[in-house]
Protein backbone atom coordinates (compact mmCIF):
# COMPACT_ATOMS: atom_id res chain seq x y z
CA UNK A 1 0.00 0.00 0.00
CA UNK A 2 1.42 3.46 -0.97
CA UNK A 3 -1.31 5.94 -1.64
CA UNK A 4 -1.96 8.27 0.36
CA UNK A 5 -5.35 9.30 -0.57
CA UNK A 6 -8.01 7.18 -2.80
CA UNK A 7 -10.63 9.06 -4.86
CA UNK A 8 -13.45 7.20 -5.68
CA UNK A 9 -15.84 8.41 -8.80
CA UNK A 10 -13.72 9.71 -11.49
CA UNK A 11 -16.63 12.10 -13.51
CA UNK A 12 -14.84 15.63 -13.81
CA UNK A 13 -14.83 16.47 -9.79
CA UNK A 14 -13.51 13.26 -9.04
CA UNK A 15 -10.38 13.34 -12.02
CA UNK A 16 -9.80 16.90 -10.94
CA UNK A 17 -10.08 16.44 -7.64
CA UNK A 18 -7.68 13.60 -8.12
CA UNK A 19 -5.78 15.49 -10.75
CA UNK A 20 -4.80 18.30 -7.86
CA UNK A 21 -3.95 15.98 -5.46
CA UNK A 22 -1.13 14.09 -7.31
CA UNK A 23 0.23 17.60 -8.33
CA UNK A 24 0.45 18.35 -5.05
CA UNK A 25 3.08 15.07 -4.69
CA UNK A 26 0.48 12.51 -3.28
CA UNK A 27 0.37 9.69 -3.97
CA UNK A 28 -3.49 8.98 -5.09
CA UNK A 29 -5.14 5.70 -5.68
CA UNK A 30 -8.14 6.33 -7.91
CA UNK A 31 -10.87 4.17 -8.51
CA UNK A 32 -14.69 3.97 -10.73
CA UNK A 33 -17.57 2.02 -11.08
CA UNK A 34 -16.95 1.95 -14.80
CA UNK A 35 -13.15 1.27 -14.74
CA UNK A 36 -12.62 2.76 -18.71
CA UNK A 37 -12.57 6.25 -16.85
CA UNK A 38 -9.88 5.12 -14.35
CA UNK A 39 -7.85 4.02 -17.28
CA UNK A 40 -8.94 7.23 -19.45
CA UNK A 41 -7.86 9.65 -16.11
CA UNK A 42 -4.33 7.82 -16.15
CA UNK A 43 -3.51 7.41 -19.71
CA UNK A 44 -4.28 11.00 -20.24
CA UNK A 45 -2.81 12.64 -16.60
CA UNK A 46 -0.95 10.18 -15.70
CA UNK A 47 2.38 11.95 -16.50
CA UNK A 48 0.76 15.07 -13.65
CA UNK A 49 1.72 12.55 -10.47
CA UNK A 50 1.46 9.37 -8.89
CA UNK A 51 -1.42 7.49 -9.22
CA UNK A 52 -2.61 4.06 -8.75
CA UNK A 53 -5.15 2.77 -10.80
CA UNK A 54 -7.50 -0.05 -9.42
CA UNK A 55 -10.53 -2.02 -11.06
CA UNK A 56 -11.90 -3.50 -8.06
CA UNK A 57 -13.24 -2.21 -4.40
CA UNK A 58 -10.52 -4.59 -2.69
CA UNK A 59 -7.63 -3.39 -4.93
CA UNK A 60 -8.39 0.10 -4.15
CA UNK A 61 -9.02 -0.23 -0.45
CA UNK A 62 -5.54 -2.48 -0.45
CA UNK A 63 -3.61 0.32 -2.01
CA UNK A 64 -3.83 2.93 0.64
CA UNK A 65 -2.33 3.74 3.43
CA UNK A 66 -3.92 3.16 6.85
CA UNK A 67 -5.43 4.98 8.35
CA UNK A 68 -7.12 4.60 4.77
CA UNK A 69 -8.52 8.01 3.92
CA UNK A 70 -11.30 7.59 0.72
CA UNK A 71 -13.19 10.21 -1.24
CA UNK A 72 -16.83 9.70 -2.56
CA UNK A 73 -17.24 12.32 -5.52
CA UNK A 74 -20.08 10.33 -6.75
CA UNK A 75 -23.86 11.56 -8.14
CA UNK A 76 -25.10 12.72 -4.76
CA UNK A 77 -28.18 10.97 -3.26
CA UNK A 78 -28.62 7.03 -3.94
CA UNK A 79 -25.43 6.57 -5.57
CA UNK A 80 -23.54 8.14 -2.04
CA UNK A 81 -25.38 4.99 -0.22
CA UNK A 82 -24.46 2.34 -2.95
CA UNK A 83 -20.68 3.27 -2.55
CA UNK A 84 -20.54 3.68 1.07
CA UNK A 85 -22.28 0.10 1.44
CA UNK A 86 -19.69 -1.19 -1.14
CA UNK A 87 -16.78 -0.06 0.95
CA UNK A 88 -17.68 -0.13 4.62
CA UNK A 89 -17.24 -3.50 5.07
CA UNK A 90 -13.22 -3.14 3.41
CA UNK A 91 -12.60 -1.08 6.04
CA UNK A 92 -11.22 -0.93 9.34
CA UNK A 93 -11.42 0.57 12.93
CA UNK A 94 -10.00 4.34 12.13
CA UNK A 95 -10.40 4.97 8.73
CA UNK A 96 -12.21 7.75 7.05
CA UNK A 97 -14.43 7.68 4.36
CA UNK A 98 -14.85 12.06 2.95
CA UNK A 99 -18.32 12.40 0.86
CA UNK A 100 -16.91 15.11 -1.48
CA UNK A 101 -20.60 15.67 -3.02
CA UNK A 102 -23.24 17.78 -2.38
CA UNK A 103 -25.20 15.59 0.28
CA UNK A 104 -27.71 17.40 2.19
CA UNK A 105 -26.57 17.66 5.59
CA UNK A 106 -29.16 15.32 6.91
CA UNK A 107 -28.07 12.82 4.99
CA UNK A 108 -24.61 13.06 6.20
CA UNK A 109 -25.83 13.40 9.90
CA UNK A 110 -27.48 9.95 9.31
CA UNK A 111 -24.82 8.59 7.17
CA UNK A 112 -22.01 9.75 10.04
CA UNK A 113 -24.03 8.50 12.56
CA UNK A 114 -24.10 4.79 10.77
CA UNK A 115 -20.37 5.04 10.42
CA UNK A 116 -19.38 6.09 13.98
CA UNK A 117 -21.09 2.61 15.24
CA UNK A 118 -18.38 0.51 12.86
CA UNK A 119 -15.92 2.80 14.06
CA UNK A 120 -15.29 4.82 10.90
CA UNK A 121 -14.65 8.07 10.55
CA UNK A 122 -17.17 9.93 7.98
CA UNK A 123 -16.46 13.34 6.90
CA UNK A 124 -19.36 15.21 4.88
CA UNK A 125 -17.06 18.25 3.18
CA UNK A 126 -18.73 20.58 0.99
CA UNK A 127 -16.60 21.68 -1.52
CA UNK A 128 -16.98 24.66 -3.98
CA UNK A 129 -15.58 26.06 -7.19
CA UNK A 130 -16.95 23.46 -9.82
CA UNK A 131 -14.49 21.86 -12.27
CA UNK A 132 -11.71 24.79 -12.29
CA UNK A 133 -11.61 24.77 -8.05
CA UNK A 134 -11.30 21.19 -8.15
CA UNK A 135 -8.56 21.33 -10.07
CA UNK A 136 -6.65 24.27 -9.13
CA UNK A 137 -7.72 24.86 -5.49
CA UNK A 138 -11.33 24.52 -4.27
CA UNK A 139 -12.65 25.91 -1.09
CA UNK A 140 -13.06 22.83 1.15
CA UNK A 141 -15.86 22.66 4.12
CA UNK A 142 -15.13 19.60 5.87
CA UNK A 143 -17.39 17.98 8.83
CA UNK A 144 -16.84 14.80 11.19
CA UNK A 145 -14.68 14.10 13.74
CA UNK A 146 -11.91 16.47 14.77
CA UNK A 147 -9.92 13.45 15.30
CA UNK A 148 -10.06 12.36 11.47
CA UNK A 149 -9.54 15.76 10.72
CA UNK A 150 -5.99 15.53 12.27
CA UNK A 151 -5.11 13.05 9.59
CA UNK A 152 -7.03 14.85 6.93
CA UNK A 153 -6.45 18.37 7.37
CA UNK A 154 -3.03 18.66 6.00
CA UNK A 155 -3.92 16.37 2.77
CA UNK A 156 -7.23 18.73 2.36
CA UNK A 157 -5.21 22.25 2.63
CA UNK A 158 -2.44 21.53 0.70
CA UNK A 159 -4.98 21.27 -2.26
CA UNK A 160 -7.05 23.71 -0.95
CA UNK A 161 -7.18 27.31 -2.96
CA UNK A 162 -5.43 29.85 -0.80
CA UNK A 163 -6.47 33.02 0.33
CA UNK A 164 -4.15 36.47 -0.27
CA UNK A 165 -2.95 36.32 2.98
CA UNK A 166 -1.61 32.56 2.03
CA UNK A 167 -4.55 30.64 4.52
CA UNK A 168 -5.78 27.43 2.87
CA UNK A 169 -9.09 27.70 2.47
CA UNK A 170 -10.11 24.66 3.88
CA UNK A 171 -11.02 24.15 7.89
CA UNK A 172 -12.47 21.78 10.47
CA UNK A 173 -16.20 23.13 10.01
CA UNK A 174 -17.78 20.96 12.69
CA UNK A 175 -19.29 17.42 13.98
CA UNK A 176 -21.32 15.59 11.87
CA UNK A 177 -23.57 17.66 9.24
CA UNK A 178 -21.99 20.80 9.47
CA UNK A 179 -19.78 21.09 6.87
CA UNK A 180 -22.56 20.27 4.38
CA UNK A 181 -24.65 22.46 6.17
CA UNK A 182 -22.13 25.46 5.27
CA UNK A 183 -21.37 24.18 1.69
CA UNK A 184 -25.73 24.52 1.37
CA UNK A 185 -25.78 28.02 3.41
CA UNK A 186 -22.83 29.25 0.90
CA UNK A 187 -24.91 28.13 -2.53
CA UNK A 188 -27.85 30.05 -0.72
CA UNK A 189 -25.96 33.05 -0.29
CA UNK A 190 -24.60 32.92 -4.11
CA UNK A 191 -28.11 32.51 -5.10
CA UNK A 192 -28.68 35.89 -3.66
CA UNK A 193 -25.63 37.58 -5.17
CA UNK A 194 -26.43 36.10 -8.07
CA UNK A 195 -29.58 37.65 -7.95
CA UNK A 196 -28.93 41.25 -6.74
CA UNK A 197 -25.96 41.48 -9.83
CA UNK A 198 -28.91 40.45 -12.32
CA UNK A 199 -31.40 43.05 -10.33
CA UNK A 200 -28.27 45.85 -11.07
CA UNK A 201 -27.67 44.69 -14.41
CA UNK A 202 -31.92 44.99 -15.25
CA UNK A 203 -32.18 48.50 -13.58
CA UNK A 204 -29.01 49.87 -15.92
CA UNK A 205 -30.37 48.46 -18.44
CA UNK A 206 -34.03 49.34 -18.44
CA UNK A 207 -33.75 52.81 -16.14
CA UNK A 208 -29.93 53.85 -16.89
CA UNK A 209 -30.61 52.82 -20.39
CA UNK A 210 -27.06 51.77 -21.01
CA UNK A 211 -26.41 48.72 -23.68
CA UNK A 212 -24.59 45.82 -22.11
CA UNK A 213 -21.08 46.41 -23.29
CA UNK A 214 -20.97 49.95 -21.38
CA UNK A 215 -22.78 47.96 -18.20
CA UNK A 216 -19.78 45.18 -18.78
CA UNK A 217 -17.67 48.54 -18.01
CA UNK A 218 -19.37 48.94 -15.16
CA UNK A 219 -19.16 45.99 -13.76
CA UNK A 220 -15.09 46.21 -14.53
CA UNK A 221 -15.24 49.08 -12.45
CA UNK A 222 -17.02 48.03 -9.69
CA UNK A 223 -14.93 44.82 -9.28
CA UNK A 224 -12.28 47.31 -8.75
CA UNK A 225 -13.67 48.71 -5.67
CA UNK A 226 -15.54 46.57 -2.54
CA UNK A 227 -17.81 45.07 -4.86
CA UNK A 228 -14.41 43.22 -6.11
CA UNK A 229 -16.09 39.30 -6.29
CA UNK A 230 -15.70 36.19 -8.70
CA UNK A 231 -19.22 37.10 -9.49
CA UNK A 232 -19.04 40.55 -10.15
CA UNK A 233 -15.83 39.31 -12.48
CA UNK A 234 -17.82 37.26 -14.69
CA UNK A 235 -20.74 38.77 -14.94
CA UNK A 236 -18.41 42.03 -16.81
CA UNK A 237 -17.67 38.95 -19.33
CA UNK A 238 -20.69 37.53 -19.54
CA UNK A 239 -21.67 41.08 -20.78
CA UNK A 240 -19.15 41.55 -22.69
CA UNK A 241 -19.58 38.73 -24.51
CA UNK A 242 -20.98 38.78 -28.48
CA UNK A 243 -23.06 36.05 -29.39
CA UNK A 244 -20.80 34.45 -32.91
CA UNK A 245 -24.14 33.70 -34.97
CA UNK A 246 -26.04 36.47 -34.76
CA UNK A 247 -23.48 39.16 -33.53
CA UNK A 248 -25.96 40.56 -30.99
CA UNK A 249 -25.00 40.40 -27.20
CA UNK A 250 -24.89 37.10 -25.83
CA UNK A 251 -27.34 38.30 -22.96
CA UNK A 252 -29.97 38.75 -25.40
CA UNK A 253 -29.90 35.75 -27.13
CA UNK A 254 -30.16 33.77 -24.24
CA UNK A 255 -33.67 32.14 -22.62
CA UNK A 256 -34.49 34.09 -19.70
CA UNK A 257 -35.87 31.37 -18.00
CA UNK A 258 -32.85 30.28 -14.35
CA UNK A 259 -32.42 27.07 -13.50
CA UNK A 260 -31.60 25.46 -10.84
CA UNK A 261 -30.08 22.29 -9.03
CA UNK A 262 -31.67 22.52 -5.81
CA UNK A 263 -29.13 23.98 -3.00
CA UNK A 264 -31.24 27.21 -3.15
CA UNK A 265 -34.43 25.34 -2.50
CA UNK A 266 -32.87 23.63 0.38
CA UNK A 267 -31.21 26.53 2.20
CA UNK A 268 -34.72 28.14 2.12
CA UNK A 269 -36.62 24.71 3.31
CA UNK A 270 -33.48 24.45 6.29
CA UNK A 271 -33.59 27.92 7.03
CA UNK A 272 -38.19 27.92 7.51
CA UNK A 273 -37.28 24.84 9.59
CA UNK A 274 -35.00 26.79 12.16
CA UNK A 275 -37.16 30.13 11.87
CA UNK A 276 -34.34 32.28 10.33
CA UNK A 277 -35.44 34.82 8.19
CA UNK A 278 -33.10 34.63 4.51
CA UNK A 279 -35.46 36.72 2.59
CA UNK A 280 -32.57 37.18 0.23
CA UNK A 281 -31.97 33.93 -0.51
CA UNK A 282 -35.55 33.13 -0.85
CA UNK A 283 -36.14 35.84 -3.19
CA UNK A 284 -33.60 34.50 -5.45
CA UNK A 285 -34.62 31.33 -5.76
CA UNK A 286 -38.42 32.40 -6.20
CA UNK A 287 -37.45 34.45 -8.69
CA UNK A 288 -35.60 31.97 -10.88
CA UNK A 289 -38.75 30.33 -10.40
CA UNK A 290 -40.50 32.97 -11.47
CA UNK A 291 -38.55 33.27 -14.31
CA UNK A 292 -39.28 29.87 -15.80
CA UNK A 293 -43.13 29.57 -15.62
CA UNK A 294 -42.93 30.54 -19.05
CA UNK A 295 -47.27 29.80 -18.77
CA UNK A 296 -47.74 32.49 -15.99
CA UNK A 297 -45.91 35.05 -18.02
CA UNK A 298 -47.14 34.89 -21.30
CA UNK A 299 -50.47 35.44 -19.42
CA UNK A 300 -49.66 37.88 -17.62
CA UNK A 301 -47.72 39.77 -20.73
CA UNK A 302 -49.54 43.15 -22.00
CA UNK A 303 -50.59 43.70 -18.52
CA UNK A 304 -50.65 47.65 -17.96
CA UNK A 305 -47.10 49.04 -16.32
CA UNK A 306 -46.30 52.53 -15.35
CA UNK A 307 -44.50 54.51 -18.56
CA UNK A 308 -41.30 56.90 -18.12
CA UNK A 309 -39.12 59.15 -19.48
CA UNK A 310 -35.70 57.75 -20.23
CA UNK A 311 -32.71 59.15 -18.17
CA UNK A 312 -30.51 61.90 -19.08
CA UNK A 313 -27.02 61.13 -20.11
CA UNK A 314 -26.18 62.58 -16.89
CA UNK A 315 -28.74 61.16 -14.91
CA UNK A 316 -27.87 57.40 -16.05
CA UNK A 317 -24.55 58.05 -14.40
CA UNK A 318 -25.98 59.32 -11.23
CA UNK A 319 -28.19 56.69 -11.08
CA UNK A 320 -25.45 53.93 -12.08
CA UNK A 321 -23.37 55.09 -9.07
CA UNK A 322 -26.51 55.00 -6.76
CA UNK A 323 -27.09 51.45 -8.18
CA UNK A 324 -23.74 50.28 -6.55
CA UNK A 325 -24.35 51.80 -3.79
CA UNK A 326 -27.91 49.89 -3.61
CA UNK A 327 -26.27 46.27 -4.59
CA UNK A 328 -23.74 46.53 -1.73
CA UNK A 329 -26.28 47.46 0.71
CA UNK A 330 -28.21 44.35 -0.76
CA UNK A 331 -25.18 42.17 -0.77
CA UNK A 332 -24.12 43.01 3.81
CA UNK A 333 -28.21 41.95 4.25
CA UNK A 334 -27.83 39.00 2.69
CA UNK A 335 -24.80 37.41 3.93
CA UNK A 336 -26.05 39.18 7.53
CA UNK A 337 -28.86 36.72 7.19
CA UNK A 338 -26.64 33.61 5.87
CA UNK A 339 -24.17 33.93 9.00
CA UNK A 340 -27.35 34.66 11.04
CA UNK A 341 -28.26 30.89 9.49
CA UNK A 342 -25.02 29.11 10.10
CA UNK A 343 -25.08 30.90 13.97
CA UNK A 344 -28.80 29.51 14.68
CA UNK A 345 -28.26 25.47 13.00
CA UNK A 346 -24.20 25.86 14.71
CA UNK A 347 -26.74 26.25 18.28
CA UNK A 348 -29.41 23.61 17.35
CA UNK A 349 -27.03 20.99 16.93
CA UNK A 350 -24.17 21.96 18.92
CA UNK A 351 -21.49 22.47 16.02
CA UNK A 352 -19.59 25.19 17.70
CA UNK A 353 -18.99 26.47 14.19
CA UNK A 354 -16.17 29.42 14.29
CA UNK A 355 -18.35 31.99 12.32
CA UNK A 356 -15.05 34.09 11.13
CA UNK A 357 -13.33 31.21 10.10
CA UNK A 358 -16.18 30.32 7.41
CA UNK A 359 -15.79 34.10 5.80
CA UNK A 360 -11.79 32.94 5.93
CA UNK A 361 -12.32 29.58 3.94
CA UNK A 362 -14.67 31.32 1.34
CA UNK A 363 -12.30 34.81 0.51
CA UNK A 364 -10.41 31.83 -2.13
CA UNK A 365 -11.39 28.89 -4.59
CA UNK A 366 -15.91 29.02 -3.83
CA UNK A 367 -18.27 31.28 -5.96
CA UNK A 368 -18.67 33.96 -3.58
CA UNK A 369 -15.15 34.56 -3.13
CA UNK A 370 -14.45 37.88 -2.54
CA UNK A 371 -12.47 40.45 -0.68
CA UNK A 372 -15.59 41.25 1.41
CA UNK A 373 -14.95 38.31 3.24
CA UNK A 374 -12.03 39.27 4.47
CA UNK A 375 -14.10 42.21 5.95
CA UNK A 376 -16.74 39.50 7.66
CA UNK A 377 -13.63 37.64 8.87
CA UNK A 378 -12.30 40.69 10.75
CA UNK A 379 -16.15 41.67 11.95
CA UNK A 380 -16.20 38.41 13.51
CA UNK A 381 -12.84 38.30 15.17
CA UNK A 382 -13.42 42.05 16.29
CA UNK A 383 -16.31 40.24 18.14
CA UNK A 384 -17.38 36.68 17.56
CA UNK A 385 -20.42 36.64 19.71
CA UNK A 386 -21.53 39.78 16.95
CA UNK A 387 -25.46 39.24 16.67
CA UNK A 388 -25.76 40.86 13.07
CA UNK A 389 -23.69 41.73 10.45
CA UNK A 390 -25.49 44.97 10.20
CA UNK A 391 -24.48 45.89 13.92
CA UNK A 392 -20.53 45.40 13.28
CA UNK A 393 -19.13 48.81 13.42
CA UNK A 394 -17.83 49.16 9.74
CA UNK A 395 -20.71 47.57 8.03
CA UNK A 396 -23.21 49.94 9.63
CA UNK A 397 -21.70 52.90 8.49
CA UNK A 398 -21.45 51.79 4.86
CA UNK A 399 -25.10 50.81 4.88
CA UNK A 400 -25.96 54.08 6.86
CA UNK A 401 -24.26 55.86 3.89
CA UNK A 402 -25.59 54.02 1.59
CA UNK A 403 -29.13 53.71 2.67
CA UNK A 404 -30.13 56.88 0.56
CA UNK A 405 -29.24 56.17 -3.04
CA UNK A 406 -30.54 52.53 -2.25
CA UNK A 407 -34.37 53.73 -1.08
CA UNK A 408 -34.01 56.25 -4.16
CA UNK A 409 -33.22 53.10 -6.23
CA UNK A 410 -36.16 50.89 -4.97
CA UNK A 411 -38.18 53.75 -5.27
CA UNK A 412 -36.77 53.92 -8.73
CA UNK A 413 -37.37 50.56 -9.38
CA UNK A 414 -41.00 50.57 -8.31
CA UNK A 415 -41.96 53.43 -10.26
CA UNK A 416 -40.64 52.02 -13.40
CA UNK A 417 -42.15 49.06 -13.35
CA UNK A 418 -38.31 46.94 -12.60
CA UNK A 419 -39.21 44.31 -10.90
CA UNK A 420 -36.09 44.02 -7.47
CA UNK A 421 -37.35 41.45 -5.52
CA UNK A 422 -33.65 41.28 -4.17
CA UNK A 423 -32.91 45.10 -3.37
CA UNK A 424 -36.39 45.52 -1.96
CA UNK A 425 -36.49 42.42 0.74
CA UNK A 426 -32.99 43.59 1.49
CA UNK A 427 -34.23 47.04 2.55
CA UNK A 428 -37.44 45.72 4.05
CA UNK A 429 -35.18 43.70 6.06
CA UNK A 430 -33.00 46.33 7.35
CA UNK A 431 -36.02 48.59 8.05
CA UNK A 432 -37.11 45.76 10.28
CA UNK A 433 -34.35 45.26 12.50
CA UNK A 434 -33.56 48.75 13.30
CA UNK A 435 -37.78 49.78 13.44
CA UNK A 436 -37.96 50.49 17.25
CA UNK A 437 -41.84 49.10 17.02
CA UNK A 438 -43.16 46.50 14.37
CA UNK A 439 -46.90 45.99 13.51
CA UNK A 440 -46.55 42.19 14.86
CA UNK A 441 -48.42 43.47 17.74
CA UNK A 442 -51.22 43.70 15.62
CA UNK A 443 -50.86 40.38 14.52
CA UNK A 444 -50.32 39.07 18.11
CA UNK A 445 -53.99 40.82 18.67
CA UNK A 446 -55.44 39.53 16.14
CA UNK A 447 -53.93 35.68 16.75
CA UNK A 448 -55.57 36.62 20.23
CA UNK A 449 -58.83 37.60 18.76
CA UNK A 450 -59.27 34.61 16.31
CA UNK A 451 -57.11 31.85 18.51
CA UNK A 452 -57.14 32.90 21.69
CA UNK A 453 -53.13 32.39 21.57
CA UNK A 454 -52.56 35.01 24.00
CA UNK A 455 -50.02 37.64 23.97
CA UNK A 456 -47.01 39.38 26.66
CA UNK A 457 -47.58 43.12 27.19
CA UNK A 458 -44.67 45.50 27.00
CA UNK A 459 -44.99 46.77 30.79
CA UNK A 460 -45.89 43.61 32.90
CA UNK A 461 -43.91 39.96 32.88
CA UNK A 462 -46.44 36.81 31.75
CA UNK A 463 -48.90 36.13 29.10
CA UNK A 464 -52.19 37.63 28.62
CA UNK A 465 -55.71 37.09 26.66
CA UNK A 466 -58.60 39.31 26.05
CA UNK A 467 -62.09 38.19 26.29
CA UNK A 468 -62.40 39.45 22.82
CA UNK A 469 -66.04 38.04 22.27
CA UNK A 470 -66.90 38.80 26.08
CA UNK A 471 -66.80 41.96 28.28
CA UNK A 472 -63.27 42.49 26.67
CA UNK A 473 -61.52 42.29 30.08
CA UNK A 474 -58.02 41.46 30.20
CA UNK A 475 -56.80 37.92 31.96
CA UNK A 476 -53.48 36.54 33.14
CA UNK A 477 -52.89 33.63 31.48
CA UNK A 478 -49.53 32.21 32.59
P1 LIG B 1 -21.79 13.18 -11.34
O1 LIG B 1 -22.61 13.81 -10.29
O2 LIG B 1 -22.21 13.32 -12.74
O3 LIG B 1 -21.64 11.61 -11.00
C1 LIG B 1 -20.98 10.73 -11.87
C2 LIG B 1 -20.16 9.75 -11.09
O4 LIG B 1 -21.00 8.98 -10.20
C3 LIG B 1 -19.50 8.73 -12.01
O5 LIG B 1 -18.21 8.46 -11.48
C4 LIG B 1 -20.42 7.52 -11.89
O6 LIG B 1 -19.78 6.32 -12.19
C5 LIG B 1 -20.75 7.58 -10.43
N1 LIG B 1 -21.90 6.75 -10.02
C6 LIG B 1 -23.22 6.91 -10.26
BR1 LIG B 1 -23.94 8.20 -11.32
N2 LIG B 1 -23.98 5.97 -9.70
C7 LIG B 1 -23.11 5.16 -9.05
C8 LIG B 1 -23.29 3.99 -8.26
N3 LIG B 1 -24.49 3.50 -8.00
N4 LIG B 1 -22.18 3.41 -7.77
C9 LIG B 1 -20.96 3.92 -8.02
N5 LIG B 1 -20.72 5.03 -8.75
C10 LIG B 1 -21.80 5.64 -9.26
O7 LIG B 1 -20.26 13.68 -11.21
P2 LIG B 1 -19.66 15.15 -10.96
O8 LIG B 1 -20.33 16.17 -11.76
O9 LIG B 1 -18.19 14.98 -11.06
O10 LIG B 1 -20.02 15.45 -9.43
C11 LIG B 1 -19.64 14.61 -8.36
C12 LIG B 1 -20.21 15.15 -7.07
O11 LIG B 1 -19.67 16.45 -6.83
C13 LIG B 1 -21.73 15.33 -7.08
O12 LIG B 1 -22.24 15.00 -5.82
C14 LIG B 1 -21.91 16.79 -7.34
O13 LIG B 1 -23.13 17.28 -6.83
C15 LIG B 1 -20.72 17.37 -6.63
N6 LIG B 1 -20.28 18.67 -7.09
C16 LIG B 1 -20.24 18.97 -8.40
C17 LIG B 1 -19.80 20.21 -8.83
C18 LIG B 1 -19.72 20.53 -10.27
O14 LIG B 1 -19.39 21.69 -10.59
N7 LIG B 1 -19.96 19.59 -11.16
C19 LIG B 1 -19.37 21.13 -7.90
C20 LIG B 1 -19.39 20.80 -6.57
C21 LIG B 1 -19.84 19.57 -6.18
P3 LIG B 1 -19.80 5.74 -13.70
O15 LIG B 1 -18.67 6.41 -14.40
O16 LIG B 1 -19.57 4.28 -13.52
O17 LIG B 1 -21.14 6.08 -14.29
Amino acid sequence: ATAQIGVTGLAVMGSNLARNFARHGHTVAVHNRTYAKTEALVKEHGHEGDFVPSETAEEFVASLVKPRRIIIMVKAGEATDAVIDEFAPLLDEGDVIIDGGNAHFADTRRREKDLRDKGIHFVGAGISGGEEGALNGPSIMPGGSAESYKSLGPLLESIAAKAEDGTPCAVHVGPDGAGHFVKMVHNGIEYADMQLIAEAYDLLRSVGGFAPERIAEIFRNWNAGRLDSYLIEITAEVLAHKDAATGRPFVDVVADEAEQKGTGRWTVQTALDLGVPVSGIAEAVFARSVSGHKELREAANGLPGPSAEPLSATEAEEFAARVEEALYASKVVSYAQGWNMIAKASEEYGWDIDLGAMAAIWRGGCIIRAAFLDRIRAAFATDPQLPTLLADRQFAEEVGRAQDAWREVVATAVRRGVPTPGFSAALAYYDALRAERLPAALTQGQRDFFGAHTYRRTDREGSFHTLWSGDRSEEQTA
